[in-house]
């Protein structure tokens, strides 16, 4: 593909999906990701690229080829890279750790050569296919050494990277037998966006600590640049969740799900990834307890619990699987009912309709990772909540409660705090719950996706306050200039 995008977006997956047409052809059908709802007027505008996997473990990949106005340029990745770079170091050793360890991390030393060699094969896509001076945003923690490894061969570029999950403490990131590669990645970018600010502030300390650097306002410098850091928290399309939600579609499809489920009294949902950060496990043990002291009772209260199959392949995601099942086993043996079990488990994905209509049917909202980047899940609840109603219990360590202050805040850990906080949710008067639901939804109405992608393009110095791309925009302008941003959220809480 020549190179000509002046906006080029890489991340691990492409955002589409292949799909079998009517003659047995392959077909691609764009995934219903917020990222690329986000960022597609942008995409089209500038004819960007993106570039990512294809979802397929293969030696080869398809060729580039163009969707709804953007164009895609799929990388290869080998079944056996896949294992070492993804499911190996992407998600048994930086995952983990980046989340406070909440499980041990495992390093194995050829993981490594594999994160590094697809790392330099996503440079080399994003290398070819920007146009002079282009914009290039680097997407999350898979992706670490492109930021470096694009500035080397072209320094040209204005680079942006953003990390979707946590940055762990100096002390923790230190573990990591890579670490001093890993930062000299990041530190290839112009600016290294996080969900919240303590991670830019972790970001910068290790940077003084391990390198060396000197430290600027809210920066550092590294080879004669500044490199920023600041923090810039994701949202999502607020607008399309909360259009779905207010369907009659959704809205009968809501109370048929309540129907199915004996019309409760209460209805509390989890709605997770099945992974061990989202602390599945510690939400199911609050409710046993409620039940066996008989301050909950089946069929007036009911849980439902989805959990999307993800990362089958890691250790780690087996062992959490059979612990939660085990648990649900025995919550519903001990306190189901015939035809009514306790615990709804739902091992499934499902599509977007089916949960908005999940978030209208609860009651209760139960968001208690024990580490989150953010968590999308929380905010989608609060953008269905078109009636004003149902109550949000969110964990003090998701980045969003920095951002859903209303919610009903709670610390994970704390089994009787956990348990109370439930119950306080459970039994909220009507009218506080109204007044904590309005407030979140009109603090989601201004900062959605949309202004997040906004808000970290403009920091980079890439875009205008409109959000289009800024033409005068030249090295010049660039070369650390910016270093006070316009967004105030880009700057660092001084807590130091
Ligand atoms: C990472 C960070 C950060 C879930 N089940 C189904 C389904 N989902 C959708 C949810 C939500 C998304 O997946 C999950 O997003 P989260 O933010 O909750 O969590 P992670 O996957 O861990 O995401 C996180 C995020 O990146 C963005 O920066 O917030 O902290 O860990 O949108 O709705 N979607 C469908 N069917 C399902 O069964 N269609």
């Amino acid at each position: 593909m020549a190179a000509n995008s002046s906006f080029v977006v890489v991340a691990n997956r492409l955002p589409v999906d292949a799909a079998t047409g009517p003659d047995g052809e392959l077909v691609w059908k764009r995934s219903p990701g917020g990222l690329v709802t986000a960022l597609h007027p942008i995409m089209q505008a500038e004819a960007g690229t993106w570039i990512g996997w294809p979802g397929r473990g293969d030696h080869t990949a398809p060729e580039p080829f163009e969707l709804d106005g953007m164009r895609l340029h799929p990388v290869a990745v080998t079944a056996e890279e896949l294992g070492d770079y993804y499911e190996g170091f992407s998600n048994a050793s930086l995952w983990p750790l980046y989340h406070d360890s909440v499980q041990h991390p495992v390093f194995h030393r050829h993981w490594w050569d594999a994160y590094m060699r697809v790392n330099e094969r996503f440079a080399q896509a994003a290398a070819t296919a920007a146009a002079r001076g282009a914009v290039v945003w680097v997407q999350d923690y898979q992706l670490q050494l492109v930021p470096a490894m694009l500035r080397e061969q072209r320094p040209d570029l204005k680079i942006g990277f953003f990390l979707h999950i946590p940055f762990p403490p100096v002390e923790l990131y230190m573990q990591l037998p890579r670490r001093v590669e890993i930062l000299r990645g990041l530190l290839g970018a112009d600016l290294v966006g996080f969900q919240r600010p303590l991670a830019a502030q972790n970001f910068l300390r290790l940077s003084r600590h391990l390198l060396g650097l000197r430290p600027r306002s809210n920066g550092v410098e590294v080879d004669g640049r500044t490199v920023r850091a600041g923090a810039f928290p994701i949202s999502i399309n607020v607008v399309e969740m909360e259009s779905l939600a207010a369907s009659t579609a959704i809205q009968t499809r809501a109370k048929e799900i309540r129907a199915e489920l004996g019309d409760p009294q209460c209805l509390i949902l989890g709605v997770d990834r099945l992974d061990y950060t989202k602390g599945i496990e510690h939400r199911l043990m609050a409710f046993q307890e409620l039940l066996a002291e008989g301050t909950l009772s089946v069929p007036d209260t009911v849980m439902v619990q989805v959990a999307t199959p993800s990362r089958e392949r890691v250790e780690h995601y087996q062992v959490l699987r059979e612990n939660v099942e085990r648990q649900v086993g025995r919550i519903n043996g001990d306190f189901g009912r015939v035809g009514v079990p306790a615990v709804h488990y739902l091992h499934q994905s499902y599509s977007r309709s089916e949960l908005a209509a999940l978030y209208s049917a609860a009651d209760v909202m139960m968001v208690t990772p024990l580490r989150d980047g953010m968590n999308l899940v929380a905010k989608e609840y609060v953008a269905a909540r078109v009636d004003q109603r149902g109550t949000l219990v969110l964990s003090e360590f998701a980045g969003a409660a920095a951002d859903l202050r209303q919610a009903f805040l709670v610390n994970p850990h704390d089994l009787d705090g956990l348990k109370e906080t439930l119950l306080q949710a459970i039994r909220a008067e009507p009218a506080d719950v109204t007044r904590r639901m309005r407030s979140m939804r009109r603090y989601l109405r201004t900062h959605d996706v949309d202004h997040w992608a906004r808000s970290f393009l403009s920091s980079l110095g890439a875009t205008d306050a409109a959000g289009a791309l800024d033409p005068g925009r030249s090295d010049a302008q660039s070369a650390g200039s910016d270093v006070g941003s316009a967004d105030p959220r880009a700057g660092l809480e001084s807590s130091e």
